[in-house]
């Protein structure tokens, strides 16, 4: 906005300044995942936004989940864009064809994204929970009302996405990973063909100018693709498995599951549904053992796998420390934390800040300026950390912590930030940077 500086100067400046970021893209029903790019709620961006929000009202947060949830499709999915009144963000519902399948009066995506809702609901809980009165309450009351809810979205992954015993959860287009264009997924594109599709205009690349930090027009033919293959079945999750070119074992998003899984149980115990419990820590218990098996000896990282080859996905990316986020296996943690301090993630001496890159530093294909092939996200730097300190690890947070403040001090609150030089590229005035801006101060 006109008038302010940069950098910041101040740690109570940039928490204004967040918590102002978040109150702009705020169009009443939903705070935006960014005001100009991102004129939706994204299912994932609006589980950060909710705990960065409740920073500030534990009430505003819980209603962003809230509205979140009352999107949730029949079979239990959460789907991942929750569509506003706001054009210019293209696919839009029409594109999608989700309308008639989606729940009457929901504009959505036919997708879905990382399950981090139950965590960030468990995180939402204890700062309510601190703070007594009617935080308090109103936490407890929204938990009891929707908990049902959240299960049925665990529920739904594992038996849609994860019910074949490998303990990994499948995706069907990289959009469902958050991590659309990374080289995670350069095999599986390779082998996703366009057919005849309806012509399309992008509307990212008239929003971010520089087109080099956004993914490329053949990048953007075999989304549209993937999304056609889907509306040609109706979105029906018993067809996918036989049309979709595109299926991948997440690893990250199996992780994910896991710590969310527990995160619920733990929940379900503390808001009337303890029987539910057991069933989500087996869960829990079945993708910490597929995430970990995932694991190359050589390397040390966690691997997806291309359902269609067989074949495990090798390029060194942010995806690679699953085991961070969900593993109880403490020789692995050691050598994930070696690995994530070493030379080729946040120990290079080139980068701005040590924070992880969202591929390694010294991967051949690292492209620093490009979405998530190579710039830092602010939002995936908060995660980590936290759920290092969920294991104790304040020390590890706090370093983190430092580094993400120095970073975020520039002031755009970017979507992502360009490693060596510490330029934020992509939407500036991101909301769950913002989000995340609030986390750390807290
Ligand atoms: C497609 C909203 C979303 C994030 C994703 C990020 C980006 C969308 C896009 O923006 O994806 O879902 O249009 O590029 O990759 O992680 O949730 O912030």
């Amino acid at each position: 906005p006109d008038g302010d500086t940069f950098p910041i100067r101040t740690l109570d400046e940039l928490g204004s300044r967040a918590k102002d970021v978040l109150a702009a893209n705020d169009i009443g029903t939903m705070v935006t995942a960014a005001p100009n790019l991102y004129p939706h709620m994204w299912s994932w961006d609006a589980a950060f936004v909710a705990t960065g929000l409740s920073t500030v009202s534990v009430a505003r947060a819980l209603q962003e989940l809230d509205y979140l949830v009352a999107a949730q499709w029949k079979s239990g999915m959460i789907p991942h864009i929750v569509f506003s009144d706001v054009p210019g963000y293209f696919p839009d519902v029409d594109r999608w064809g989700t309308r008639g399948v989606s729940p009457e009066g929901v504009q959505s995506s036919g997708i879905c994204q990382p399950p981090v809702h139950a965590t960030m609901l468990r995180r939402i809980v204890e700062r309510a929970t601190a703070a007594g009165g009617e935080d308090a309450r109103l936490a407890e009351e929204f938990t009891r009302r929707t908990l049902p809810q959240w299960i049925d979205w665990h529920g739904w992954l594992r038996s849609a996405r994860g019910g074949d015993g490998t303990g990994l959860l499948t995706i069907y287009h990289g959009w469902e990973s958050g991590m659309d264009n990374s080289p995670r997924f350069d095999g599986p594109y390779s082998r996703v063909q366009p057919g005849e599709m309806e012509p399309f205009v992008r509307t990212d690349t008239l929003k971010v100018t520089d087109h080099s930090q956004r993914p490329s027009d053949e990048e953007y033919s075999r989304y549209l693709w993937l999304v056609q293959q889907m509306a040609e079945v109706g979105f029906d999750d018993a067809r996918l498995p036989g049309v979709m070119s595109f299926q991948v074992k997440d690893v990250f998003m199996s992780a994910i599951f896991a710590a969310a899984s527990e995160d619920l149980a733990v929940l379900a115990e503390q808001f009337g549904l303890p029987e539910e419990a057991p069933q989500l820590r087996q869960w829990a218990q079945e993708f910490r053992d597929g995430v970990d098996a995932t694991v190359d000896a050589q390397t040390g990282l966690a691997r997806d796998r291309d359902v269609l080859t067989g074949e495990w996905i090798g390029p060194p990316t942010i995806a690679g420390f699953a085991p961070l986020i969900s593993t109880a296996d403490q020789a692995l943690l050691d050598r994930q934390l070696e690995i994530f301090e070493g030379p080729d993630w946040t120990g290079d001496p080139r980068l701005a800040f040590p924070l992880p890159a969202s591929t390694s530093t010294t991967y051949e294909g690292l492209k620093p300026r490009q979405y998530w092939r190579g710039p830092v996200w602010p939002v995936m730097n908060w995660y980590l950390a936290h759920c290092l300190r969920r294991r104790g690890d304040g020390k590890r947070y706090r370093q983190l912590r430092e580094a993400s403040l120095a970073q975020l001090m520039e002031g755009h609150f970017g979507e992502y930030y360009e490693p060596f030089t510490g330029e934020p590229l992509g939407s500036m005035d991101q909301s769950w940077t913002a989000a995340v801006a609030l986390e750390w101060l807290a």
